[in-house]
């Protein structure tokens, strides 16, 4: 049976990673850190039959405990702070959990991390914010990073540590660029969830509108379940490398509201979305579109739900959760 060990396992991709390695009969153990973290029985509830594990990536000791007691055969690093916009208001906590946490996992692998025969392979969660202010577009493993926020510039950290970790020290360590990856587990703050809830609540008339920021920026979305795949197939590949993930369709935040609305009846959005300039940022990305045609021809990876399908699904769902929370009394 193979061990994975996974950080940020009570996020929306460890979540769905989870359930893809449980299926595949690995074990899998999960980081958690903190005292009486409220997400650890989120994950002990779903039961994918995963392990907890007690350790911060803030905390060098406990990293290396944790490899030593798991001895995992792959590691799968997708903790980090991960909200663009909280970045920027704790940037310091972002560097330290989002980049220097990927270093001492990386060390800590490197130190620990399985035998000469069978050394543990890494996966390194690199995000297309590194890309920011884009040199070109569509955007490939070429392409210049270029970060906007704290949050690109700690991840542009750990995308080059574990580079320099598979150059320096031959480890099996590799990396996906993933762009926006959404699911009805997206955190409520994303703006596709925050979107596709707010639209589920004011259909059934619990809310009247929904307070955004900048609609004109443009971001490349797939399936998180989809995306997990290409975690797991980079891992299974004989040499490390880094990949982009995305789906090659770009849509401003204007086009979800259009294809959400369209979804659930109504003729526009306008009249339902105002705008706060609290969830503007201090400097945006204003467009992404990734070329994942490595990872088609490598990896064998493509995904499969479309843009329509994935708005379609959270809202869906949203508006099942929203309407039994109803059902219940508990509005
Ligand atoms: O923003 C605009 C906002 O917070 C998308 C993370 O998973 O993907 C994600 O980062 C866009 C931005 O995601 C609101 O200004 C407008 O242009 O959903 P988001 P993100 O910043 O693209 C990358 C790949 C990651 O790696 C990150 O971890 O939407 N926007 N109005 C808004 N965004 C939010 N959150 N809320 C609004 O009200």
């Amino acid at each position: 049976m193979k061990r994975a060990l996974v950080t940020g396992i009570t996020g929306q991709d460890g979540r769905y990673l989870s359930q893809l390695l449980t299926s595949k009969g690995y074990q899998v153990f999960g980081l958690i850190h903190g005292q009486a973290n409220p997400k650890a029985r989120l994950v002990i509830e779903e039961n994918f039959g995963v392990e907890l594990v007690e350790g911060d990536l803030r905390d060098f000791p406990s990293l290396i405990a944790t490899v030593e007691q798991v001895q995992p055969d792959e590691v799968y690093n997708l903790g980090a702070i991960s909200f663009v916009q909280l970045s920027f208001k704790q940037a310091e906590l972002t560097a330290e959990i989002t980049g220097l946490g990927v270093l001492r996992m990386l060390e800590a692998v490197r130190i620990v991390g399985g035998s000469e025969r069978n050394p543990t392979r890494f996966y390194q969660a690199s995000s297309s914010e590194m890309f920011g202010k884009v040199r070109e577009t569509p955007q490939t493993e070429r392409t210049p990073f270029h970060p906007r926020s704290p949050y690109g510039v700690a991840k542009v950290f750990g995308h080059d540590m574990t580079v320099n970790y598979r150059e320096s020290y031959g480890l099996h360590a590799s990396s996906g660029i993933l762009f926006n990856h959404e699911s009805e587990r997206r955190g409520l703050e994303f703006v596709t969830r925050k979107i596709t809830n707010s639209l589920a609540r004011i259909k059934l008339g619990l809310q009247d509108t929904i307070s955004l920021g900048n609609l004109e920026s443009a971001r490349d979305w797939g399936y998180a379940g989809d995306y997990v795949e290409a975690m797991w197939l980079m891992l299974q590949q004989d040499e490390p490398d880094d990949y982009v993930i995305a789906t090659g369709e770009t849509h401003t935040i204007r086009e979800f509201l259009d294809v959400a609305f369209r979804i659930a009846g109504y003729d526009g959005w306008e009249p339902y979305v105002t705008h706060d300039t609290r969830f503007n940022r201090p400097a945006e990305v204003d467009l992404l579109l990734g070329d994942a045609s490595k990872a088609r021809e490598k990896l064998g990876w493509q995904p499969k739900v479309t843009f329509e399908e994935l708005v379609r699904r959270m809202y869906e769902a949203d508006l099942k959760e929203e309407q039994a929370q109803f059902d219940t009394g508990r509005h």
